[in-house]
């Protein structure tokens, strides 16, 4: 049988980017055909995606991959929790506004007068961050002109096929989905006054989603007809899908603008205990249970590029990492978690300010020093959420898989290994695309299950194993420093 050719849209926050998977039955070739930025705008109003922009990268690579394979059917995910709404002609009201904006977090007391944190978290499971969908709603000012809300990946397919949904990978971090139900929360709703007719219908992985449009087959080249797969639209859903996982003792680090570390789990934990630590309960396909938290990731790497960038500084990767691996271990730590870090902005400065706050020494412009601070910070973090996921869980951890951009970052994934005690094993970077493609080839029959799905990306990729180098107890006196032990 010959490879059947499928298409992943696939937007991070730093990039999107159009991946054709040809997955046959033990084989499976990936072949970029687009990668565009993805670069948000700061408005009198506030800080916004370019929507349009990101619709015309998803048309340039579908275009792409049209002219060289007869593609089977089209996927699309993205990063979580932001939404576009549609007035009552379906247009599009106002550009997406970006989870960075702090409309949110200025909205949460009011939500948490209406429902208590600790009801939100019994209901949703969901790790709090101020921007979740429910905060940006209680400051959205065009709630009277909605009729309909889509989540970034849903208007996409919207846009692509005129049909309209909700998957429900995504759906979990909003704050309004149930995750005992696996519905809307008719309380949460009701109790925020949001009309529950603004919300399409759930769609799960592996749904079909509706056909391109006439004209969409005409821009790109799809065959008319060419279907939608409902994926895993949350990216992060995508990547844990497609984690190459051959036992059942892992943990994942899910490794771009952020790291999102935890567990695969059959059911959620929804205890006090679960919830003062901040884990979250957010759907994965087949009705597994994505434990993990937030850790602030590579953001902080790529928002200090940007600045040095600004500033006329070198700011290229290889250059700054090689650096990095020269500086001085340890000489300055922060906890990458801290609320001022979220916003853009010059990010040396606030590392520089936090650091001299609680006693330590960080120029701003020793570019070596920042890089190494952050990338040691975050094997910190790395650290401490893995073992707190493991005493929440009673789940023991043997193996971590690091996959997403950050995978190919050689020295974040041994710092990781060393920190942890455990191997880290590296790959693949474009894991999200992959958990996309694979969850379409699943719908079209030609992969069984979740473990088969896995078992080809182990079989089929590059990966990269980092042992630990066995002495923790440097890394034991780092965490202690920073509060993460
Ligand atoms: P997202 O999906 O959130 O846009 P990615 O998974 O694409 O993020 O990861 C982007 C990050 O990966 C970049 O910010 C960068 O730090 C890292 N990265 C990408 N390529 C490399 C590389 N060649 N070496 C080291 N790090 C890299
Ligand atoms: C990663 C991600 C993450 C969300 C954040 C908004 O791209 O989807 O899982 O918390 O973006």
């Amino acid at each position: 049988h010959a490879p059947t050719a499928f298409a992943a849209a696939d937007l991070g926050a730093t990039s999107g980017r159009v991946v054709v998977g040809r997955v046959g039955r033990d084989s499976l070739e990936l072949t970029e055909t687009h990668r565009f930025d993805n670069t948000p705008a700061q408005l009198p109003d506030g800080l916004h995606w370019n929507a349009l922009g990101l619709y015309q990268g998803v048309l340039d690579g579908l275009r792409e991959a049209a002219a060289r394979w007869d593609v089977a059917s089209v996927g699309i995910d993205s990063w979580a929790v932001d939404y576009g709404l549609l007035d009552a002609d379906g247009a599009l009201i106002g550009n997406p506004f970006h989870y960075r904006d702090p409309r949110g977090a200025a909205a949460v007391e009011e939500v948490w007068r209406r429902v208590p944190a600790r009801d939100l978290y019994r209901i949703t499971g969901l790790q709090h961050l101020p921007f979740n969908t429910l905060f940006q709603l209680a400051a959205e000012q065009n709630l009277d002109r909605a009729r309909t809300l889509l989540l970034i990946p849903d208007l996409l397919t919207h846009w692509l096929t005129g049909t309209v949904g909700t998957e429900a990978t995504n759906a979990s971090t909003t704050g309004l989905y149930d995750a005992r139900t696996g519905n809307w929360s008719t309380p949460i709703l009701a109790a925020l006054g949001l009309d529950p007719a603004v919300l399409a219908p759930l769609r799960r992985p592996g749904d079909h989603a509706g056909t391109v449009l006439p004209h969409v087959a005409a821009a790109t080249g799809l065959r008319p007809g060419t279907p939608l797969v409902a994926v895993a639209s949350h990216d992060t859903a995508s990547a844990v899908a497609a984690v190459p996982a051959t036992t059942a003792d892992f943990a994942y680090i899910s490794c771009g603008t952020w790291s999102l570390v935890g567990l695969e789990l059959d059911q959620p934990v929804l205890t006090d205990a679960s919830r003062a630590a901040n884990f979250t309960n957010e759907l994965g396909i087949d009705h597994t249970v994505r434990y993990l938290r937030n850790v602030m990731g590579l953001w902080l790497l790529s928002e200090s590029q940007r600045t040095w960038r600004t500033q006329g500084r070198s700011h290229q990767l290889p250059e700054l990492l090689e650096r990095a691996a020269a500086a001085r271990p340890f000489a300055a730590l922060v906890n990458p978690d801290a609320p001022e870090f979220l916003a853009p902005g010059d990010l040396p400065a606030r590392l520089a300010e936090y650091c001299a706050r609680t006693g330590q020494h960080l120029p701003p412009d020793d570019q070596g020093a920042v890089v190494r601070c952050i990338l040691e910070s975050l094997a910190l973090a790395h650290r401490h959420t893995l073992r707190r996921a493991a005493e929440l869980t009673g789940r023991p951890v043997r193996t971590v898989h690091l996959v997403g951009g950050g995978s190919r970052n050689e020295l974040l994934c041994q710092l990781t290994a060393d920190a942890t005690g455990l191997p880290v094993i590296a790959g693949p970077t474009e894991a999200t695309a992959i958990g996309n493609i694979l969850v379409q080839a699943r719908a079209h029959g030609l992969v069984a299950d979740r473990r088969a799905m896995r078992r080809l990306v182990a079989r089929t990729q590059h990966l990269k194993r980092y042992e630990p180098s066995g002495d923790t107890r440097a890394w034991d006196s780092a965490a202690a420093r920073v509060g993460l032990s």
